[in-house]
């Protein structure tokens, strides 16, 4: 019985890597489609010559895209073109904190900024950096690209971003015979088309990256409106001092959030944002509220 992890998944066919690095092309044994439980992209598992026979526990399990057993996802934002989003950043960090997985925030295309727009940026990001680690990164400089080697290795990666921030474009750069397609053709179309498709696992060193396709817009289907003040890790951990327990940090009296906020130490947008995903949720069918 051999052991090895799902890196690849197209049209039924799985691709398993083992230890020694083999590539193995396999499909799953009959008993999973009986239990309707589908291997994915990111499982470990063990298998035989044609079969996989076995899928590990898995340590969480992503939906969109469907890979399991994430370490980290690569949080990729655009300097400009498409413009830096506060909005989409806290959106997506929202999505990312309520899988319980760790974001990392890569700041592309900082070549496109003059100096003094990157030092505005980088000052109002300083405060996204008492929670998580920001890269500040440029395909054409190769600025930092030694950041993103050292905060990948031995993970299992996802990149998320808009679409055309620069997230294929971090593959090739890190590993030009990748060759992956990006957003080039499809901008000179003047469509914005995705251009990455199918789950896979890269390998990169002794870890793994995986492109996803970009979203244009996302959607909070799963989340609770009671939930997203945990999801804000810097709101939560002020929370304890708010007077009420399940406090929202919107309306209530005596809220340390509201406090710090008005003693500068919240960064402006990071609470609208709040504001803002609070009310989009809140907007949204009640059978998606309750949903999970
Ligand atoms: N100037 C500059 N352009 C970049 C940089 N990174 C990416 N680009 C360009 O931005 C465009 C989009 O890049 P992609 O890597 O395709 O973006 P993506 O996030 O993979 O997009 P989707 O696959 O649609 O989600 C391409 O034309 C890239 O050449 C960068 O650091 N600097
Ligand atoms: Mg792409
Ligand atoms: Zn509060």
């Amino acid at each position: 019985m051999s052991k090895g992890r799902i890196i690849k998944l197209v049209g039924g066919l799985y691709t398993v890597l083992d230890k020694e690095n083999q590539r193995h092309t396999l499909k799953p044994l009959g008993i999973f489609r009986h239990r309707n439980f589908r291997p994915k992209v990111g499982d470990i598992v063990e298998f035989n010559k044609d079969s996989i026979t076995k899928v590990d526990d898995r340590k969480n399990d992503l939906h969109r895209p469907q890979i399991a057993n994430v370490d980290q996802v690569l949080l990729v934002n655009s300097a400009k073109d498409p413009d830096f989003s506060f909005l989409l950043l806290d959106k997506f960090i929202t999505l990312i904190e309520s899988n319980e997985i760790l974001p990392v925030i890569i700041v592309t295309k900082i070549d496109l900024m003059n100096a003094k727009e990157l030092d505005e940026l980088k000052e109002k990001l300083k405060y996204y950096q008492k929670f998580y680690e920001v890269i500040y990164f440029s395909s054409i400089t190769k600025e930092n690209l030694e950041s993103i080697n050292t905060v990948t290795k031995d993970k299992v990666n996802v990149l998320a971003g808009q679409t055309g921030a620069g997230k294929s474009t971090i593959l090739n750069t890190i590993n030009p015979d990748l060759d992956i397609r990006t957003n080039e053709i499809s901008k000179a179309l003047g469509r914005g088309k995705h251009t990455t498709r199918h789950v896979e696992l890269i390998v990169f060193g002794e870890g793994f990256i995986a492109d996803t396709p970009g979203f244009s817009s996302l959607e909070f289907k799963e989340i609770t409106l009671e939930n997203i003040k945990y999801y804000f890790i810097d709101f939560f951990e002020l929370s304890h001092q708010c007077k009420f327990n399940e406090c929202t940090h919107i309306h209530e009296p005596s809220c340390e959030v509201k406090n710090q906020l008005d003693k500068g130490n919240i960064l402006p947008e990071r609470y609208n944002d709040y504001i803002h995903i609070y009310n989009e949720v809140k907007a949204m069918k009640p059978m998606y509220r309750r949903n999970k």
